[in-house]
């Protein structure tokens, strides 16, 4: 594997799964792929998880670590060609990226949606420019559409915890204060319709996401009846992805607040969210500590889909 920024770009999946669970047995067996070999990390936006497990995972594989939080430091990034050079940008993108190809042999890179223009978003523009331009393979730690490193994470999860063979996944709107982007949930939708789960999205009418990555799930505006013998429960919020409405707030509905009312009805589910969350807006303090949360499980994974997905990129230098 050369980039990272789709569940596509892993290949045999399964294969994927079982490399998961035995680097998880043995976390340090490839110690010796990547000695003196660099990962750098470009954040663009805050993180605790993807930072922390992201590196780990390096430490995991022998590899040396170099973090840039672009926003803390370093010079101020312009991203447009053509413009005049003369605010406060001292920079660009394009002199930057090959750059920090320099002193590394993999880039991870952190970009979350703008909400400027719906059409930069959804072309990656930012990403696509660190694969164009860095001469370096390339993987996303959430990039403006997607975040396969949480979603990889999630169905190891559900993978350890699962009863059924084709378990019913449920993928669910909650409301935020903050407009926040489609990554978490595109993936997640894509990841679990690849790889043969009962696929259901509920939210309110508005929340549609694009249909390149929710196709083959079923979508239900009635989420007391998309959580109907559900076997997990996977909280998120997003903004309207439509080119209409792009990265604006249409509800606020605090009925759709995960509580356990809604759990009721499911088959004992467990619930998932990918944090950081909103206590009382996503989930009720009791569903997220009880004991059919999964939070820390999917948190504790990253490290472990982070770990897969660099072994393969080195494995491929
Ligand atoms: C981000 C998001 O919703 O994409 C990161 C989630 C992993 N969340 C926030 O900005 C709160
Ligand atoms: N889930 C996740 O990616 O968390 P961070 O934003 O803290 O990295």
């Amino acid at each position: 594997m050369r980039h990272f920024t789709n569940v596509h770009d892993l290949g045999d999946l399964h294969l994927a799964l079982q490399e998961a669970l035995e680097i998880k047995k043995d976390r340090t067996k490839y110690v010796e792929l990547g000695r003196n070999k660099t990962l750098l990390m470009v954040f663009f936006n805050s993180s605790l998880r993807t930072r922390l497990s992201t590196q780990k995972a390096a430490m995991n594989l022998g590899m040396n670590v170099i973090v840039l939080d672009v926003n803390q430091g370093a010079w101020k990034l312009e991203t447009e060609r053509g413009v005049i050079m003369d605010g406060d940008k001292s920079e660009h993108l394009l002199e930057a990226i090959p750059v920090m190809g320099c002193y590394c042999d993999v880039i991870g890179v952190r970009s979350f949606a703008r909400f400027e223009s719906r059409e930069d978003d959804y072309s990656e523009k930012i990403i696509t420019q660190f694969i164009q331009y860095s001469g370096r393979p390339v993987f996303s730690m959430e990039a403006a559409t997607g975040h396969p490193l949480q979603s990889f994470a999630d169905w190891i999860t559900i993978e350890e915890h699962k009863t059924k063979e084709r378990p019913k996944v449920v993928l669910t709107w909650a409301p935020h204060p903050k407009a926040l982007p489609q990554a978490v949930p595109n993936s997640f939708a894509q990841w679990m319709v690849a790889v043969g789960y009962d696929v259901v999205i509920t939210h309110p009418e508005g929340y549609e996401l694009d249909e390149r990555f929710t196709k083959g799930a079923t979508i239900e505006y009635d989420q007391m009846k998309a959580f109907e013998g559900a076997d997990f429960i996977y909280a998120k919020n997003w903004s309207a992805a439509s080119p209409e409405n792009y990265g604006q707030i249409l509800s606020k509905d605090m009925d759709w607040t995960v509580s356990s009312r809604q759990m009721a009805v499911t088959d004992n589910a467990y619930f998932m969210h990918c944090l950081p969350v909103r206590r009382n807006m996503i989930v009720t303090d009791d569903v997220i500590e009880g004991p059919r949360s999964l939070v820390i499980p999917e948190a504790a994974n990253r490290e472990i889909s982070a770990t897969v997905v660099l072994k393969k990129i080195l494995e491929n230098l």
